[in-house]
C-alpha cells in the first residue's frame, strides 16, 4: 500500500464552494469536483482516512442583484439554486461527504465567532472611507457594480474595478461619470466604516510559509501567490454594507454584514462541524491532519494568503499543506460565461446524454486544465468516446466476458501454466500502477487517468495478441489460461478506474458478479476464484454518432450568432452640426438601371443610376450582399454633391447610401413609394 508521507494521518479535502446563483457546469467539474473526486476516490480505496468537503457560497452581492431582477428575495435564489447544484454534484457521483451551505445556522454562529475572536484579539484594523452610495438602491455599491468612463482607454463600459477593453485595474473614484448597475443612477460619496484584515501585517510569515516551505505547489499556484507577496499586500475589508449576509457581531455595526470571502472559507469549517459535531476539531486542528484546497485559479489568492491569514489570526488551526488550483476550462475556443449562456450545464448534459456521466468526467480529465486552460470541444467528446473509452476500455471488458460466456457458461476458467506472452503482458500491466498512485498523489490526474486506460490497452493487446477465439477450435486449455487472466486484469481495471469511472467501474464489478475490490489488489492474478460465477455483459460505453455531435455544435452556433446580436450597441451620435452643414449634403433618390460586378473587386458594384438629369455612374462596396441583377430597378438614396473619386480605375460619381447591421451586413437604403429620380431627400 502506498503512503502519505508519515507525518499525516488523514486527509481533508475541501472543494470550492460553488456561489449558489446559477447552476453549475462543466468548467466547475474540470477544474476542481472531479479532481477532487479521483483524489478522496483513491485515497479511500487505499485505506486512508479522509471526508470531502463541499457546500453553496450563498452570500454575496451577485445573489441580492439576481433576487432584485426576478422580484423574489436571496433566500428564494439560494434556494433554487442549492438543490439544483447538489442535485448536479450527486447525479455526477462526486462523493462530498457533506454538502451544507453558507445560510445554515451552524454556519452563521460559527463564522461570527471566528470573526469575534478575531475582533477580540485585535486582529482587525477599523477604517473610515468614502464610497460610493446608490440613493435609488439604498445601498453601498460594490466595485463591480459601478459603471463609468476608462480615464486610460475612454471604453464607457468600464467597471468600478477593471476596465475590460484596456484590461486595466481600476478603483471606482478613477471612472468618469460614475453610474450604479444596479440603479442606473449617479452614486454619490458617502463615508462609511469597515474592518479590515491587515494582511501587510502577516506579510512577513506568509513569504516564508508560502515562498520557502511549499516549493513543490502546483507553479501557477506558486507564482501567483509570488506574484501578489511581491506586489506587497494591502489590508482587506472584511465587512461590508449590505443586507444580505451574516451580521457583524459586533456593536454598532447595525447594517453591516461579513464579506462573503470572509464567511466563504470558513464554510469549510462550518461544513465539517455539521458532519462530525463531535470530532471535527480533529480535522482542523491535529496537525497530523493534511489540509487540500481543490479551488480554481481565480480564487487562489483567498485560499493561499487570505484565509491561512485568517487561520492564523485566530490561531489552534491548521493551514493547507496544498492547493491545486486549476486553470479554467473554455468551450469551443471561447470562455466560458454564465452570462451569455456559454456553457454546458450539468443538468442539461444528463438530460440530453442520460447515463453517460463517466464520459464527461473521462473527456474533462483527459483534457484538465492542470497547467494551462484547455478547451472542451465536442468533436474531441466524441473522439475520446468512442476511439479510447469504446475500443479501448469497453471493448476489452466485453470480449473477455462474452468470451467467457460463450466457452464456459460464464464460470471462471482454470489457468494452465503461463507462457511468457502472459507474463509479459500481466509483468507490463502491474508496472503501471505504481505511475497510477505517484501522479494521482502528485495531483497529475490527466496524467494518472493516461496511465489508467493503458492498463485497458495492455489487455486489449493481450487479447489480440492471443486471439483465444482463433485457439478454442485447438487448444481449450490455453483458451481456459487466457480468459482467467483477461478476467483478473477486468477485476483490476474496476480498482484502478474507480477513481475516474466510478460508474463504469461498478458495471464492471456487477458484470464480475464481484464486489469492491481494495487498491492493494491491483496487481493480484487471483481475484475470481476458479469457477465463480460471473453475471451478463452490458456494454460499459456506446459510439456517439456525427449527427449528435453536429447538433451540440449548431446548438452552440446559433448561441454564438444570438450573443453577438445581443452585445451590439449603436454607435455613439456623432458630433452636433448646424442645419445649415446639413443643408450642403444634396441627397437624391435614384432608379437602378444597370447593377454589375466589377472585374477583379469582389467588393464593388458598379451602378448606372437614373438621377433625372440624364444618369451617372456609382462604385459602391457592396458587392458580398447582393445579387446585382436584385437590385436592378430599386430606387435608392444618394449623394449626390460628392466630389467624384475613382474606384478600380472607374469614376464613381457619387455615394449610394445603406444601413450597417451588427455583423456588418450592409442594407441599401430604399423609398416606401415610386418617387421620381431626382427628387430631393430632406
Ligand atoms: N464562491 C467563488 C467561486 O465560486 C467562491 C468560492 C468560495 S470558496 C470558499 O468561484
Ligand atoms: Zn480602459
Amino acid at each position: 500500500m502506498t503512503e502519505q508521507p508519515k507525518k499525516y494521518k488523514r486527509t481533508l479535502v475541501t472543494t470550492a464552494l460553488p456561489y449558489a446563483n446559477g447552476p453549475v457546469h462543466i468548467g466547475h467539474l474540470a477544474g476542481v469536483y472531479v479532481p477532487a473526486d479521483i483524489y478522496v476516490r483513491y485515497l479511500r480505496a487505499t485505506g486512508q482516512e479522509v471526508i470531502m468537503i463541499g457546500g453553496s457560497d450563498e452570500h454575496g452581492v451577485p445573489i441580492t442583484i439576481r433576487a432584485r431582477k426576478e422580484g423574489i428575495t436571496p433566500q428564494d435564489v439560494v434556494d433554487r439554486y442549492h438543490s439544483i447544484i447538489k442535485k448536479s454534484f450527486q447525479d455526477f457521483g462526486i462523493t462530498m461527504d457533506v454538502y451544507s451551505r453558507t445560510t445554515s445556522e451552524t454556519h452563521k454562529k460559527v463564522a461570527s465567532d471566528f470573526f469575534r475572536t478575531l475582533y477580540d484579539k485585535g486582529e482587525f484594523v477599523k477604517k473610515t472611507s468614502q464610497q460610493y452610495y446608490d440613493p435609488e438602491a439604498n445601498q453601498f455599491l460594490a466595485d463591480r457594480y459601478i459603471i463609468g468612463t476608462c480615464p486610460h482607454c475612454g471604453n464607457d463600459h468600464a467597471y468600478g474595478d477593471q476596465c475590460e477593453k484596456c484590461g486595466t485595474s481600476l478603483s471606482a473614484l478613477e471612472l468618469k461619470n460614475p453610474k450604479s448597475a444596479i440603479s442606473g443612477s449617479k452614486p454619490e460619496l458617502r463615508e462609511t466604516t469597515h474592518w479590515y484584515l491587515p494582511l501587510d501585517k502577516h506579510e512577513p510569515w506568509l513569504r516564508q510559509w508560502i515562498l520557502e516551505d511549499h516549493k513543490e505547489w502546483r507553479s501557477n499556484v506558486y507564482g501567483q501567490c509570488k506574484s501578489w507577496l511581491d506586489m506587497g499586500l494591502q489590508p482587506r475589508a472584511v465587512s461590508r454594507d449590505l443586507d444580505w449576509g451574516i451580521p457583524v457581531p459586533v456593536e454598532g455595526a447595525e447594517g453591516k454584514v461579513l464579506y462573503v470571502w470572509f464567511d466563504a472559507p470558513i464554510g469549510y469549517i462550518s461544513n465539517t462541524k455539521e458532519l462530525l459535531p463531535d470530532s471535527w476539531e480533529k480535522w482542523w486542528k491535529d496537525p497530523e491532519t493534511r489540509l487540500v484546497h481543490f479551488i480554481g485559479k481565480d480564487n487562489i489568492v483567498f485560499h493561499c494568503i487570505v484565509f491561512p491569514a485568517m487561520l492564523k489570526a485566530h490561531g489552534g488551526f491548521i493551514l493547507p499543506d496544498n492547493v491545486p488550483a486549476n486553470e479554467f476550462m473554455n468551450l469551443e475556443g471561447d470562455k466560458i460565461s454564465t452570462s451569455r449562456d456559454w456553457a454546458i450545464w450539468l443538468h442539461e448534459y444528463l438530460q440530453e446524454f442520460p447515463g453517460k456521466q463517466d464520459v464527461l468526467r473521462y473527456v474533462l480529465t483527459a483534457n484538465a486544465p492542470e497547467t494551462k486552460d484547455n478547451d472542451f470541444t465536442w468533436r474531441d467528446f466524441q473522439a475520446r468516446n468512442n476511439n479510447e473509452l469504446v475500443a479501448i476500455l469497453g471493448n476489452f471488458v466485453n470480449r473477455v466476458v462474452v468470451l467467457t460466456h460463450k466457452y464456459f457458461g460464464g464460470k471462471v476458467p482454470a489457468p494452465a501454466e503461463l507462457q511468457p506472452i502472459d507474463t509479459e503482458s500481466i509483468e507490463a500491466f502491474k508496472a503501471e500502477r505504481h505511475q497510477v498512485e505517484s501522479l494521482i498523489e502528485a495531483f497529475r490526474f490527466r496524467d494518472a487517468q493516461k496511465e489508467a486506460m493503458n492498463m485497458a490497452r495492455i489487455g486489449n493487446k493481450y487479447l489480440a495478441d492471443t486471439e483465444p477465439w482463433k485457439l478454442a477450435k485447438t487448444d481449450m486449455t490455453r483458451v481456459a489460461t487466457i480468459l482467467n487472466i483477461g478476467l483478473q486484469i477486468t477485476a483490476n481495471l474496476a480498482t484502478v478506474m474507480e477513481p475516474f469511472l466510478p460508474f463504469s467501474a461498478q458495471k464492471i464489478l456487477d458484470q464480475l458478479n464481484l464486489n469492491k475490490q481494495g487498491w492493494d489488489t491491483i496487481g493480484s492474478m487471483d481475484i475470481l476464484a476458479t469457477g465463480h460465477q460471473i453475471g451478463q455483459p452490458v456494454l460499459l460505453f456506446e459510439k456517439i454518432d456525427d449527427s449528435v455531435v453536429e447538433e451540440q455544435l449548431a446548438r452552440l452556433d446559433a448561441k454564438r450568432k444570438a450573443n453577438e446580436q445581443a452585445q451590439w450597441q449603436p454607435q455613439p451620435i456623432a458630433e452636433t452640426i448646424d442645419f445649415s452643414a446639413f443643408e450642403k449634403l444634396d441627397i437624391r433618390v435614384g432608379l437602378v438601371t444597370e447593377c454589375t460586378k466589377v472585374p477583379k473587386a469582389d467588393k464593388l458594384l458598379q451602378f448606372k443610376i437614373d438621377d433625372g438629369l440624364g444618369g451617372r455612374t456609382i462604385v459602391s462596396g457592396i458587392a458580398k450582399f447582393y445579387n446585382p441583377e436584385d437590385l436592378v430597378g430599386k430606387r435608392v438614396l444618394f449623394i449626390a454633391n460628392l466630389a467624384p473619386r475613382k474606384l478600380k480605375g472607374i469614376e464613381s460619381q457619387g455615394m449610394i447610401l445603406s444601413a450597417e447591421d451588427a455583423d456588418g451586413n450592409l442594407s441599401v437604403v430604399t423609398t416606401s413609394t415610386e418617387v421620381k429620380p431626382g427628387c430631393q431627400v430632406k
